[in-house]
């Protein structure tokens, strides 16, 4: 099967990431049914495990929308487990040096390009028999660019061959920078940061995407130049949702 994040990038669309903290099957398919063109399961500050992972892909699976997950560090074992678990695109936080850039793409492809090991157990459900053959130019792997010391090493990091994405972790790399952890609308410093990564992606071809916590920094960031945006989370809409209910009705 495709992987139409891929599609979407070469028509030149950027693509809306949600985003699941929440460790529930019901709760992921709930949000895929709603069309994201990617949702992504959080295995890194969420709450979520890897046996509540396995139902949520297959949940995500029931609709078209790119079954995604960042792990949660620079791993083998977890990288190859979810994707043999059947995921399309691994975020991979905290990617600093041209060497951890090499280290991504290597643990999430098949030799000769890499050194993932064999095990497709769900991905060949999900991708289909000829996963194997595909996996390479299939997946999607973003390196987190979120500090300081990956900021030092940008271009060092952009260069390495086979890298597909960057994704920007705006509070962190605001945090490494000495500004307060912003999502949306970090300060000068980190602002400029940002804008930097994404010129410096842009030069070397590379898609970059962002984390937000609402639409009108997504879209902000969508007419800037990023081809992936998460917006918000599900329990973030959770809360907006019921905080919106419980205000209307205190009023009343
Ligand atoms: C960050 O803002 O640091 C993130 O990792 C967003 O998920
Ligand atoms: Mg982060």
């Amino acid at each position: 099967r495709e992987n139409r994040l891929r599609a979407l990038w070469k028509s030149g669309a950027a693509a809306v990431n949600g985003w699941l903290a929440i460790p529930n099957s019901f709760s992921a398919e709930v949000m895929a049914q709603q069309g994201w063109d990617t949702l992504t399961i959080d295995l890194q500050h969420g709450v979520v495990d890897y046996t509540s992972l396995v139902p949520m892909l297959q949940a995500i699976s029931t609709t078209a929308t790119v079954p995604m997950v960042r792990v949660p560090w620079l791993e083998p074992g977890i990288l190859m487990k979810v994707l043999d678990a059947g995921a399309y695109g691994v975020i991979c936080p905290m990617v600093n040096t041209r060497e951890d850039a090499q280290k991504l793409v290597a643990w999430t492809h098949y030799a000769p390009r890499g050194t993932r090991s064999f095990g497709p157990v769900r991905a060949l459900l999900y991708g289909g028999a000829d996963y194997p053959e595909h996996a390479n130019d299939t997946i999607v792997a973003f390196a987190m660019i979120e500090t300081a010391q990956a900021l030092d090493n940008l271009d060092d990091i952009l260069s390495v061959e086979g890298l597909d994405a960057i994704y920007i972790g705006p509070t962190d790399l605001s945090i490494s920078l000495g500004c307060k952890p912003q999502m949306d609308e970090p300060e000068p410093k980190a602002a400029q940061a940002i804008d930097h990564i994404l010129a410096r992606a842009k030069a070397h071809g590379i898609p970059a995407g962002i984390h937000n916590a609402g639409t009108q920094a997504a879209l902000g960031r969508i007419a800037k130049g990023f081809q992936f945006v998460t917006v918000s989370s599900d329990a973030r809409l959770i809360t907006a949702g019921a905080q919106q209910v419980l205000a209307a009705m205190r009023a009343g």
